[in-house]
């Protein structure tokens, strides 16, 4: 296999402006797959990463614990029959490291890297409106000009970490958990902080636990974590996957998320409390999402219906942490359940009935900064060897709007959507033409509605070439439509008064927008097609 830590080429900066039909930034689950399409289809095609590999999240996200909160065989990519029949998943929700193999492996079967310039980070992006092309920056001086620019930098690349005073002056070891090292980071015996409580600091957690001395967890805001029950798989199951996959595929598409559960069509307030018990506890007992996607249909649109499961959670933490103080501050009471991204957990909770762990409520001291020894809250200082930031992501726009991107009239990226994301599709904005965002920004699992997007994206920019245009860009019209839609259907949601990243209120000083189109895949699917089948009615061309 190929070296991913270098690339055969990657100019100084110093040479000519290079010229390309399509450039796309980022080697992840969407930028291979668009890379893929577009050059199937016959386009000069450059990709820019970042990254010193390819995989996006599964070259980043090395952090001990990280898997999958899909099941794998619906999470593969679905557009290659070779591949699936290829491909052999060691997991049920399969490991960062055989998820960065797998998109290795992708990379390698369809000579995909002599395309990929690795540690090449996109600063800026001009769009030059008497050409046509989007001239793109990458940091170092290269220069390259393409009709097409594609954004397929992901939803959670763009990773946050608090602005705490004193950061730089911490003289042990400090990690944010999207930038987790290659090589192996030895906690034996440490003193390790973790700060954070989301789905990732869930999965880092009980393996952190075993490995170090002691762990503090800091924890501002408790999570309703489900668990995972995870298993290796084994080779029967392996082959009824393999040769089932065009239903899987088919039954993913068909789900309002892009998994293989379906909400329970009745309503959690018309069965009696006894059945409700015997659905949950159903539930609860099988893998994955299904706690949330094979819930009640009003679980996620009516409190009273999600405070029955909410509270049949807390039950389930009460039960499996030993010390009833520690098991409250663990139990979410200041959100609706799946108000925030559900986490997939493994031992998550007995975590904290070890010795060694001990769980920080940051609530009525918050940290007030990093000093040389460790973390200092309002009424305490807490020593560390080791400082983990599982703090997470400007999401959805973070990526986008972080480069400098100039559309029509030099207006830019950032400025657009400095009141949430303005779009059509999630795809693309008006003002920017050839600009398009091949990332999920739907309710969805991941790979389902990526690959939609992407081959969306491939289709209209053949409509582009085939209609010989030089541009396409959504009307304002239709923008400005789409945005209230989406807004409409986060109305209906319990999602829009919760502190999470779906609302972009993880990120102090970001306007609040529900950051995902709270449809269903079907809906979402449906819409995109009309756009494309009605001729791109709803965008400007030249
Ligand atoms: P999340 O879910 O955004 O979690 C970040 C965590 O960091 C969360 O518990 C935050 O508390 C905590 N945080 C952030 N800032 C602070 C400060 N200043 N003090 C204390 N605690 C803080 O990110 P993840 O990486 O876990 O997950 C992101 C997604 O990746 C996940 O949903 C999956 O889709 C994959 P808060 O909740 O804001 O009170």
């Amino acid at each position: 296999m190929e070296n991913t830590n270098q690339h055969p080429h990657k100019p100084n900066g110093n040479g000519a402006v290079e010229q390309y039909d399509a450039i796309i930034i980022g080697a992840g689950v969407s930028g291979l797959y668009q890379l893929y399409k577009l050059r199937e289809m016959g386009l000069s095609v450059r990709v820019f990463e970042d990254a010193g590999g390819v995989g996006g999240t599964w070259y980043w996200n090395r952090y001990p614990g990280c898997r999958f909160d899909s099941e794998s065989e619906t999470y593969g990519y679905s557009w290659s029959e070779e591949l699936l029949q290829e491909w052999d998943w060691k997991e049920h929700f399969s490991g960062q490291p055989e998820n960065e193999r797998y998109l290795n492996f992708v990379a390698d079967k369809f000579n995909l890297r002599p395309h990929i310039q690795l540690n090449s980070y996109v600063s800026a992006a001009v769009y030059d409106e008497n050409e046509h092309r989007w001239e793109v920056q990458v940091e170092g001086g290269q220069r390259a000009r393409a009709q097409f620019l594609i954004g397929a930098v992901g939803v959670l690349s763009a990773k946050y970490t608090p602005p705490f005073e004193g950061i730089d002056s911490f003289e042990g070891e400090s990690f944010h958990t999207s930038n987790w090292p290659k090589e192996k980071v030895d906690l034996t015996g440490k003193r390790v902080g973790v700060i954070g409580t989301g789905a990732t600091a869930i999965q880092l957690i009980p393996i952190v636990a075993e490995e170090a001395g002691h762990l503090t967890v800091f924890q501002r805001t408790a999570n309703y974590a489900a668990p995972c029950r995870n298993s290796e798989v084994n080779p029967e199951t392996q082959a009824v996957w393999k040769a089932n996959y065009p239903e899987i595929h088919k039954q993913c598409r068909a789900s309002s998320a892009g998994f293989q559960h379906e909400f329970d069509p009745r309503s959690a307030l018309e069965v009696s409390e006894e059945e409700r018990l015997v659905l949950y506890e159903k539930l609860w007992a099988l893998p994955g999402f299904t706690k949330w996607l094979g819930n009640f249909q009003d679980i996620m649109t009516n409190r009273e219906a999600n405070e029955t499961f909410a509270e049949f959670v807390r039950n389930k933490i009460r039960e499996r942490v030993n010390d009833p103080e520690v098991a409250e501050l663990l139990a979410p009471k200041d959100h609706p359940f799946g108000a925030k991204r559900i986490p997939l957990e493994t031992y998550y909770y007995e975590a904290y009935n070890r010795d060694n762990v001990k769980l920080v409520d940051v609530n009525p001291a918050p940290i007030e900064h990093v000093t040389p020894k460790g973390v200092k809250t309002q009424d305490a200082e807490y020593e560390f060897d080791v400082i983990i930031y599982a703090t997470g992501f400007d999401a959805v726009s973070g990526p986008l709007t972080r480069m400098d991107i100039r559309g029509e009239g030099g207006k830019t990226f950032k400025d657009k959507w400095a009141n949430g994301p303005r779009s059509y599709l999630g795809i693309q904005t008006a003002g920017f033409p050839n600009f398009f965002i091949a990332a999920s920004t739907a309710f969805c699992n991941y790979t389902v509605c990526a690959e939609m997007i992407v081959e969306w994206i491939a289709d209209c920019i053949g409509h582009v070439r085939e209609k010989n245009l030089s541009s396409i860009a959504p009307t304002l019209q239709a923008e400005q439509e789409w945005v209230d839609h989406s807004n409409e259907l986060a109305s209906y949601t319990l999602l829009t008064d919760t502190k999470s990243w779906f609302m972009g209120r993880n990120i102090p000083g970001k306007a609040p927008a529900l950051l995902l189109y709270a449809n269903t895949v079907p809906e979402y699917r449906r819409r995109c097609q009309e756009a494309a089948a009605s001729g791109y009615r709803e965008f400007v061309v030249h």
